[in-house]
């Protein structure tokens, strides 16, 4: 999978691209992120990519030029590249989206700064707007980054075995209880069916608790 990120803060994808099982997926190949400077895209000499908004109010607005130029750049070569951008209005990313995003050869993530983008971007270059959900941030690039991390997860081979989280969410419930050393701390035990070895009750425990955690914290998990 190849993620191009269109942004004017590439800088913000270097944790992604050097720490944890992400990078790791990068180390081996298995996806490729390439980030693209928008200000490279401008034509004029101060390299701005924004002006002010037709109708007056505050704030700027991404211009046109740049971002089509540098789609059709990375078009070029990625022709099959789904053009994503990240955006309060899009479509909201669950587990079940970032699993059909995998699916994709390449994916073109364009980071909006200031106001936005002018509309007519999203008319004519966007493919798709998704959102990481319902409050104000100051940009894209974490949205793309959380797009990145939980999409990167889905394809095969990124995650090692033990990793037990993608079980859990199969079912799209929350994770049981997890313990590790020292048996008792404080005065606090770790649950004996755990230390029974009787495997078969430890899965039937991690499974009921697991659906009590989720009908006590995240109840709306369950109606879908
Ligand atoms: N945000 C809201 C309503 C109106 C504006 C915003 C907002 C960054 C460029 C967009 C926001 C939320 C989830 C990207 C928010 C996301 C963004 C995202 C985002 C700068 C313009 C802006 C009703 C959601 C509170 C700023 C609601 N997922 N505007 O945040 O890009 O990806």
């Amino acid at each position: 999978m190849i993620f191009d990120v269109i942004t004017l803060f590439p800088e913000m994808f270097a944790a992604l691209k050097t720490e944890g099982v992400i990078a790791r997926g990068v180390k081996k190949s298995l996806l490729e992120i390439n980030t693209w400077q928008l200000r490279d895209f401008a034509t004029n000499k101060h390299r701005n990519i924004d002006d002010s908004p037709y109708g007056g109010g505050a704030g700027m607005v991404m211009q046109v030029q740049p971002i089509r130029d540098c789609i059709g750049k990375i078009k070029q070569q990625n022709p099959k590249t789904k053009v994503i951008y990240l955006s309060p209005q899009g479509k909201k990313l669950t587990h079940k989206i970032a699993l059909e995003l995998s699916k994709f050869e390449a994916i073109t993530l364009l980071c909006g700064r200031y106001e936005g983008v002018d509309e007519r971007v999203i008319e004519f270059d966007i493919d798709m707007e998704i959102s990481i959900g319902d409050y104000v941030i100051s940009g894209g690039e974490l949205g793309a980054m959380v797009l990145i991390d939980a999409v990167s997860r889905q394809l095969d081979g990124v995650l090692g075995n033990q990793d037990s989280l993608d079980d859990s969410f199969a079912n799209g419930q929350l994770d049981y209880p997890h313990y590790t050393r020292p048996e008792i701390i404080d005065g606090q035990a770790v649950p004996a069916v755990l230390l029974s070895g009787h495997q078969a009750n430890i899965n039937d425990w991690r499974k009921d608790k697991a659906f009590e955690i989720t009908q006590k914290k995240r109840p709306d998990l369950l109606n879908k």
